[in-house]
């Protein structure tokens, strides 16, 4: 087999540069691990910037997420109960995001890839990348039993976290930065309404809550949990009280509860790995970095590297222009450090650490009461929230 550019993993990362690629008359494969309804399974992000809207559009894959996404114009701020909103559409000049399951974005891109016709190949086991540091890089896998080799151009490393592109670049080049935070969330999927018509973000005493949504009739929320907290812990009843709680009185009056139909705890942490390039050989989206999930930036970013590598992929086939793939990497981390901060400070300034002390929790409230009167304060949130321009 051969093709102009490898795929490593079909999460949002690689299918969006597949369908990018596919527009734009570039050859791709795309290599997954796991099978279609394992992918499609996935409950994770819920909240879409524009940009990454712009190149779903440009992707041809929107038509569902503009009939079925909920645009919001804010989201409201919670301290032990009291909220108040952050109108991001008045203090950006008129940005908004959506909310739109990032399960939906993964099912929109495989039914595109199914309907072009990309070669996306499910259950590829033992990928392994060879001589990406040579102008003739390689993957083997295993497809049905059998060995396969796949010769390209270029690798696009898309394989998440715990993928294998990203140790492909030797350690001695590598640079990793990491904060593992001492907490998770704990995460619930239900058919029920949302509590508000905006997205929560709570600091309470007791911890972190979200109230988030994928519907008007499908709710999502979280809570923030100890590392050592099983699900067996946290029968539904145990967790709908907890909310309710930690969202305050006027969030649970509106809140409806029911069945979980999803319930998982996720560990947080902020990582860093650099560079996203060595040889042939480009990573993009969680196989590079990982946010925790406060300032909904994981997809987003993800979505952001691959407008740049897109791009530079595309200008290399239609110019021979080599520039914008040696300046990827820069350009990425530039953007992906500005969205770690932003999540980190956010998670900094809304959740219980286990350390603090009542200093550190007053300088918390502090922060929060003086973003609650500042209209300087709420831009710089608003302006994070949305997404920061494309430099
Ligand atoms: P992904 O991890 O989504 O995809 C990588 C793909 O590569 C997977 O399909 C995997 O099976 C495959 N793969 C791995 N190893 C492979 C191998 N060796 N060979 C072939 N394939 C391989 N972000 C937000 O913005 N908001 C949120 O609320 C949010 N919540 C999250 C909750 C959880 C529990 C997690 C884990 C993440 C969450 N994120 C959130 C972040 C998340 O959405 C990621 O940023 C996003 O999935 C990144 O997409 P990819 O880079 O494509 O990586
Ligand atoms: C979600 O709906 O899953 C979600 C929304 C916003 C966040 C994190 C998660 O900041």
């Amino acid at each position: 087999m051969r093709t102009q550019v490898a795929i490593i993993g079909a999460g949002p990362a690689g299918l969006l540069l597949s369908q990018l690629l596919h527009v734009a008359g570039v050859s791709c494969v795309l290599l997954e691990q796991r099978d279609r309804a394992y992918v499609e399974a996935r409950i994770r992000a819920g909240v879409l910037e524009a940009g990454t809207v712009d190149l779903l559009t440009r992707a041809g894959v929107d038509e569902r997420l503009r009939r079925e996404g909920l645009v919001h114009d804010g989201f409201k701020l919670g301290l032990d109960g009291e909220t108040f909103s952050i109108d991001i559409k008045a203090l950006t000049g008129g940005s908004q995001v959506v909310v739109y399951g990032q399960t939906e974005v993964t099912k929109d891109l495989i039914l595109a890839c199914v309907a072009r016709q990309t070669p996306l190949i499910f259950e590829a086991l033992d990928v392994a990348l060879h001589d990406v540091d040579s102008d003739a890089p390689y993957v083997s896998f295993t497809q049905d039993g059998e060995a396969r080799r796949l010769g390209c151009d270029f690798i696009a490393g898309c394989d998440g976290f715990h993928g294998v592109s990203r140790a492909a670049i030797p350690e001695a080049l590598r640079e990793t930065y990491e904060r593992v935070y001492p907490f998770g969330w704990l995460g619930i999927l239900a058919d029920v309404p949302p509590c508000d018509d905006e997205l929560i973000y709570s600091n309470h005493a007791r911890g972190f809550a979200l109230a988030s949504m994928r519907s008007h009739t499908r709710s999502r929320y979280y809570i923030q949990c100890g590392m050592g907290e099983r699900l067996e812990d946290w029968p539904d009843t145990r967790l709908w009280d907890e909310l309710a709680l930690r969202l305050g009185p006027e969030a649970a009056a509106g809140m409806t509860t029911g069945p979980a139909i999803e319930k998982s705890i996720a560990p947080l942490r902020s990582f860093v790995s650099e560079p996203l390039r060595h040889g042939r050989l480009f990573l993009a989206g969680d196989s590079a970095h990982i946010v925790p999930p406060t300032g909904a930036k994981g997809l987003n970013l993800a979505a952001a590297d691959i407008r740049v590598l897109a791009d530079a992929m595309i200008g290399f086939y239609e110019k021979g222009d080599t520039e914008g793939l040696d300046g990827y990497s820069a350009k990425a981390l530039a953007r992906v450090w500005k969205a770690s901060r932003f999540s980190w400070w956010f998670t900094s300034l809304t959740h219980r650490f286990p350390d603090m002390d009542p200093l550190a929790r007053k300088m918390q409230l502090a922060e929060l009461d003086y973003i609650r009167g500042s209209r300087a304060a709420q831009t710089t949130m608003a302006e994070n929230y949305v997404g920061l321009p494309f430099g």
